[in-house]
């Protein structure tokens, strides 16, 4: 047996020996029944095997392409990738997992330079999705990965899923490889290793069926999509929607400055974010902004100005910055139209300097007759494609762009028990807009302004929405 065999032979022995890897009845976690189960993370507890297994990594590392970089998939390969970290002299970046960290911290931590190659540690993979998820953080930071080293490849399609992302993945074992060895040892029977190949036959993961489920917005849960929003106040959004449990917005479409306070004092803990209507308001001035500002801070929601910016770009810079209302020094949303073309988003980009600014596009309106067709709504969502970093989701009334989880759809037109106003516009119920018609955040506006108890108001509203959205993720 050639030298690196027998090193890799005793190795599995020394897996068998932890309890790393076992043999009987194990539940998977998605609920499958698996005959063979492997716990890599208690090999923190056998420095010796630690390093045994970073050097055969090692010895991979130097039959690959060279990599600035390395990165374990956390957690059990952190330590790993630390350890072949040290002893290689290559330096190490760590991704962070916790979503609900995201938003105020970097996704990934340590040193590299635009266009890195990154090198990716991982200790067992089955569908491929971990390493693909941290490859998404790593390239959105600027870096490349081209090649993974793992400790065990179970054979069940994770190889061809990442080959197809243009990922090598060099696996120190196979399943097969590893029940040889541990047959060869006499650490298993042969009846252990059929039941193993046989289970190994029948739970393939396909590649279809992990695209799929990674890419459905609709069954996503808020904290899965976090990590794939790119507007800095999307990700804002997803944090308060996650840590308030509610996904309503409050449209305070009150003419007077000091009821606007009033109610957004009362309602503010119940609301991931507040619309204005800020021309409508009377007796406008700086401290009426200001003052709002504290209070969405305080109760910590996103202050968002229905502006639905339609001019050419240049207007809408003034638009946004100028004027009685200055908005981009106190809004963090807004909505535009794509009606006049991509001038309006690069405008904005361009003035938004260092303001935070998300943008949800009109692809719809609730209005009854509007004008707005399904060539339109098309074009604004392919629009919207390309301003990914300022666009923080679309407006609009049913199920779209159902393979970007990390757009938000914001849907106006709810209230209880109406069906419209006199003036066009349309309702439906805060149920049928998450389930039936997609949102993810709605917009609620006479249904809390107009009732006797808008607070209370405010909370049956949040209640429902967030109800339906569980049941929509099946949580
Ligand atoms: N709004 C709509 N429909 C739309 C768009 C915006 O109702 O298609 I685009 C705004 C208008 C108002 C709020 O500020 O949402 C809805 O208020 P009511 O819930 O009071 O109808």
């Amino acid at each position: 047996m050639e030298q690196r065999e027998l090193r890799l032979k005793e190795f599995a022995v020394e897996l068998f020996k932890i309890n790393a890897i076992k043999f009987g009845e194990y539940k998977t976690k998605v609920g499958l029944m698996t005959p063979v189960y492997c716990d890599l993370r208690v090999l923190v507890s056998y420095p010796k095997i630690m390093g045994i297994l970073s050097d055969l990594i090692i010895d991979t590392l130097h039959t690959i392409e060279s990599q600035e970089v390395i990165c374990g998939v956390p957690y059990t390969a952190l330590p790993i990738a630390t350890i072949v970290s040290f002893k290689t002299n290559l330096p190490m970046v760590m991704r962070r997992k916790e979503a609900k960290d995201y938003g105020t911290k970097k996704l990934i931590e340590g040193i590299f330079q635009e266009g890195d190659k990154c090198l990716i540690i991982e200790d067992v993979v089955t569908s491929g999705s971990s390493i693909l998820e941290t490859t998404k953080d790593l390239i959105k930071e600027g870096m490349k990965v081209t090649d993974a080293i793992v400790l065990l490849n179970r054979e069940q399609g994770g190889e061809k899923f990442l080959t197809q992302h243009g990922i090598k993945m060099h696996a120190l074992l196979t399943m097969t490889s590893l029940m040889k060895y541990l047959k060869d040892a006499g650490c298993v029977t042969e009846e252990s290793c059929k039941k193993v190949g046989d289970y190994l036959k029948n739970s393939q993961v396909t590649t279809n069926s992990v695209v799929t489920k990674r890419s459905k917005r609709l069954e996503m849960t808020f904290e899965d999509r976090f990590p794939y929003a790119k507007n800095e106040v999307a990700k804002r959004l997803f944090k308060i929607i996650i840590e308030k449990k509610t996904n309503l917005v409050l449209a305070a479409d009150l003419t007077d400055a000091t009821d606007i306070l009033n109610l957004a004092e009362s309602v503010g803990p119940h609301i991931c974010s507040l619309k204005l209507h800020v021309d409508i308001v009377e007796h406008f001035n700086d401290n009426f902004t200001s003052t709002l500002s504290q209070i969405a801070k305080k109760h910590n929601f996103l202050l968002f100005e229905d502006r639905k910016f339609a001019d050419i770009g240049k207007t809408v810079e003034y638009q946004y910055t100028r004027g009685v209302y200055k908005i981009a020094s106190w809004a963090s949303l807004v909505t535009a139209h794509s009606l006049t073309g991509h001038g309006v988003l690069d405008a904005l980009l361009l003035a938004r300097g260092s303001n935070e600014l998300g943008v949800f596009l009109l692809a719809e309106c609730s209005a009854k007759g509007s004008l707005i067709d399904e060539k339109y709504t098309n074009a604004t969502i392919t629009m919207g494609k390309n301003y990914s970093d300022l666009i923080a989701g679309y407006v609009c009334q049913q199920k779209l762009f159902v393979d970007e989880p990390g757009y938000l759809q914001l849907t106006p037109g709810v209230q209880l028990g109406v069906s419209g106003d006199d003036l066009g516009q349309q309702y439906n119920s805060p149920s049928s807009v998450i389930l039936e018609g997609g949102a993810d955040v709605a917009v609620v506006g006479r249904g809390i302004t107009k009732a006797g108890n808008p607070e209370n108001a405010a909370k049956e509203y949040k209640d429902l929405l967030w109800a339906a959205y569980l049941q929509r993720v099946k949580q």
